[in-house]
């Protein structure tokens, strides 16, 4: 029997994961799908599940981990979105060609650039030709029930191709609404096991994946998949058919709403359906035939049916929530148009782009469209197909200004002063620029702001820099367009590649210099802000290839040990049993299982000439002259950071100092610099405090003082130790081979 409840999108697309039981999910947290990870990691940590959930460092680790997962013949599932999805481009390719049934829940937002986390298709529409089959949702109900459905579809022998369930994100993934469920043991018959053929496990037939395919074969390979996409059409009706049987809930490849005597047609995919049945109501009651299309279906594309299904109209508008840019239209625009000529189908077929980064499209935008249509139907006049809905002109006058400090403004110092190493830190406050300006978002009690007003405040008077930061709560909240923090130049490209796009810059900085097209006497210097996940992570191939190619830039990893702008969720920096909400502490694993990284250390063996771990601390001269030396050391300097956050740690803001001491005095985070190869640890504090004193300052660790949870404290602590005695042996061994 069908249980009645009230989700979110999210929740539905967790809760079907959940009842499915896959054996592997891999996923990484990204804006607007974060929530169905966290979810589905609250039912591994309490034993709900069976999966063994992999808490991948980047999407195409996630990708790549579900090829591997299901490759070697299990049930692998993931969520992602934009940003998250581009990422896995190369991967979501190999994992159709390899032909395995993956299942991606994909909550649609624009991709980047520039930023912005809300909702339009254009991250699914990139991979649309890529051979993963292709439904959407227009409600929760759909994409809880698209999910049931998925694996009977992917794995069908006729098909076996990954799947993704598109739901519009922030308007489904986190509306809540009324949703029937179906029992667990109800999906557990209808989803069935997987029993693949071939796969890695079975070492009774060992098989190899992924060859060199050469001229010889990928043609046909390729036509292969064409094929199998072909033959999910009548899978999807079938496993539709039965599906209704069971929940009572009717599927086809699109659905025709007061679409059979309609004379004015609109095509749309996702929530937007929601709005335009709601105005096609509004006109039938003025006696206008309206009707609409809402597509299912996107790939396999349905276009004989689709043809079909609009003979008769009078005018059709198709609603695109991704721009080509100048295409012949959107992408659905030129699916629908293209299976219309070919079909021989000849009615005037308008475009709408609407809806870009999240615009809201309401019901008048809707019925505008209707109106336009009836006029086309009656005139026959269709004007310019390839239109915008919603979109704001400005005249050229009144054009927003480009974020630039304007020049009057920018802040002026005197610029003869000379750069004397200060040992009066208030003086330095007072006389040095911070280059991180007032009216920045960050959170009342944030390390990061703390730390990066310090770090700038020792780029000389007379010097330049630009700034990068990977994507992270200090990108999001000091550039918010209209508005910048930073009064250098700066660039934010993507969160993985802030040590790519700086040394990008340096690059050009050299080349001009050399050319004579930059002034002799002026000199800029290059600064990358990263969070622990876009440095500890995702990033670290992008910040280790730029210190690696010996780029003369600083990188500073500000770490508040979670990707705190998402949701806290874990990251690689994140302590051990630490609570995040990818590691929940649960009834069975108690937070994160695993010990963090030691980046500063990696990044030592780097060999570069300045490596140095640091804090906020007392009148922050350490952070002050570690940042002072990394910015001025000819190469590439590396600077870790402490930089606690009150929304992830769970402390009051008053506490952020406290806390930042503590975390020196216990040597959970010892104050270091490491010199062309040789280690000066630049505190020791003169009793070392036990680890509780620090541990007992956050929520985050509340659940290690519970009775009975002892040896968590007492290994936590051992760690502590064991790093600490490794430092001060390397800085007695560097040292003395100094000698
Ligand atoms: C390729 C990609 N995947 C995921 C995201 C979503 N995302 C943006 S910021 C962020 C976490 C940032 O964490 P961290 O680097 O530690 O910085 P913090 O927010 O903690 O300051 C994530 C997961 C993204 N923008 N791009
Ligand atoms: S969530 Fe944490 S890291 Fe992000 S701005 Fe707020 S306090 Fe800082
Ligand atoms: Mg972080």
């Amino acid at each position: 029997m069908s249980i009645r409840e009230r989700l979110s999108g999210n929740e539905a697309s967790a809760t079907a994961m959940k009842q499915i039981n896959p054996d592997v999910v891999a996923a990484f947290p990204i804006t607007p799908s974060t929530e169905i990870p966290q979810y589905f990691s609250t039912f591994v940590a309490n034993g709900s599940v069976d999966t063994e959930f992999v808490a991948v460092e980047s999407e195409h680790s996630a990708m790549s981990a579900c090829i591997g997962a299901e490759a070697a013949g299990s049930r692998a599932m993931t969520a992602t979105s934009a940003n998250g999805l581009s990422l896995m481009w190369e991967m979501i390719y190999i994992a159709s060609s390899l032909r395995l049934p993956i299942v991606m829940s994909l909550v649609n937002r624009a991709v980047s650039g520039p930023l912005n986390i809300h909702n339009d298709h254009s991250d699914a529409m990139g991979v649309r030709d890529a051979g993963w089959i292709m439904l959407f949702s227009e409600s929760n109900q759909e994409a809880y029930d698209n999910l049931l459905m998925a694996h009977r579809i992917a794995e069908h022998k006729d098909v076996m191709l990954p799947l993704m369930v598109c739901q519009d994100g922030f308007i489904t993934s986190h509306s809540i609404e009324n949703i029937m469920l179906e029992e667990d043991a109800e999906v557990k018959k209808f989803v069935g096991s997987y029993h693949p053929e071939h796969y890695l496990l079975n070492k009774n037939e060992p098989i190899a994946v992924g060859p060199l395919d050469l001229q010889g074969y990928l043609f046909e390979h390729k036509a292969q998949q064409a094929d199998a996409m072909r033959n999910a059409k009548q899978v999807i009706l079938d496993v539709a058919k039965d599906f209704e049987a069971w929940t009572g809930r009717k599927y086809s490849l699109f659905e025709e709403y007061k679409l059979d005597d309609a004379e004015l047609a609109i095509i749309c995919m996702n929530s937007t359906a929601g709005t335009t049945k709601f105005v096609v109501d509004k006109l039938r009651e003025q006696g206008i035939k309206a009707g609409l299309l809402k597509i299912r279906v996107y790939r396999p594309f349905p276009a004989l049916e689709i043809s079909k299904a609009l003979s008769h109209v009078k005018a059709i508008a198709v609603l695109d929530k991704s721009d080509s840019l100048n295409a012949a239209g959107g992408a659905l625009f030129t699916d629908v148009t293209s299976a219309m000529y070919t079909h021989n189908v000849n009615v005037p077929t308008a475009n709408y782009v609407y809806g870009i980064g999240g615009r809201d499209t309401k019901a008048d935008d809707i019925e505008l469209v209707y109106k336009d249509l009836e006029y086309i139907a009656k005139t026959k006049d269709l004007g310019i197909p390839y239109r915008y809905l919603g979109l704001r002109r400005w005249p050229k006058k009144d054009r927003p200004q480009w974020v630039k400090w304007p020049k009057k403004d920018r802040p002026q110092w005197d610029k003869k002063e000379e750069f004397i190493m200060p040992y009066n830190m208030k003086e330095v406050v007072a006389t040095k620029k911070p280059h991180f300006t007032e009216g920045h978002r960050m959170c009342a009690g944030c390390g990061a702001p703390v730390v990066a007003r310090h770090i700038m405040r020792a780029l000389k008077n007379e010097d330049h820099a630009v700034v990068a930061t990977a994507t992270g709560c200090m990108e999001v909240s000091t550039f918010i367009y209209p508005y910048t923090s930073w009064d250098n130049s700066f660039i934010h490209t993507a969160f993985e590649c802030a040590g790519a796009t700086l040394s990008g810059v340096e690059a050009a900085y050299k080349s001009l210099k050399r050319q004579g097209k930059l002034p002799e006497d002026e000199h800029t210097k290059f600064i990358a802000f990263g969070g622990d996940g876009g440095t500890y992570d995702i990033g670290l191939q992008s910040l280790s290839g730029a210190m690696e190619r010996w780029h003369d830039l600083t990188y500073v990893c500000y770490d508040n040990g979670a990707y705190m702008n998402t949701g806290i969720q874990r990251s690689s920096a994140t302590p051990r049993f630490a609570d995040t909400t990818t590691t929940p502490a649960g009834k069975v694993i108690p937070g994160k299982m695993q010990n963090r990284k030691d980046l500063a250390m990696i990044m030592a063996n780097h060999h570069l000439p300045y490596v140095a771990q640091t804090l906020a601390m007392g009148d922050f001269k350490d952070l002050y002259e570690k940042a002072e030396k990394a910015i001025y050391t000819k190469g590439p300097t590396f600077l870790n950071v402490l930089a606690p956050c009150p929304r992830g740690w769970g402390y009051s803001t008053d506490e952020l100092m406290n806390i930042n001491k503590l975390a020196a005095q216990t040597c959970y985070w010892p104050l270091y610099e490491v010199v062309n190869g040789v280690y000066h640890i630049t505190y020791k504090p003169p009793k070392k405090l036990p680890i509780e004193e620090f541990l007992k300052t956050q929520k985050r660790f509340r659940h290690m003082f519970k009775e009975g949870n002892e040896w968590m404290i007492e290994e936590f602590q051992a760690e502590v130790d064991r790093r600490w005695q490794e430092l001060l042996d390397l800085e007695e061994m560097t040292n003395k081979t100094e000698e």
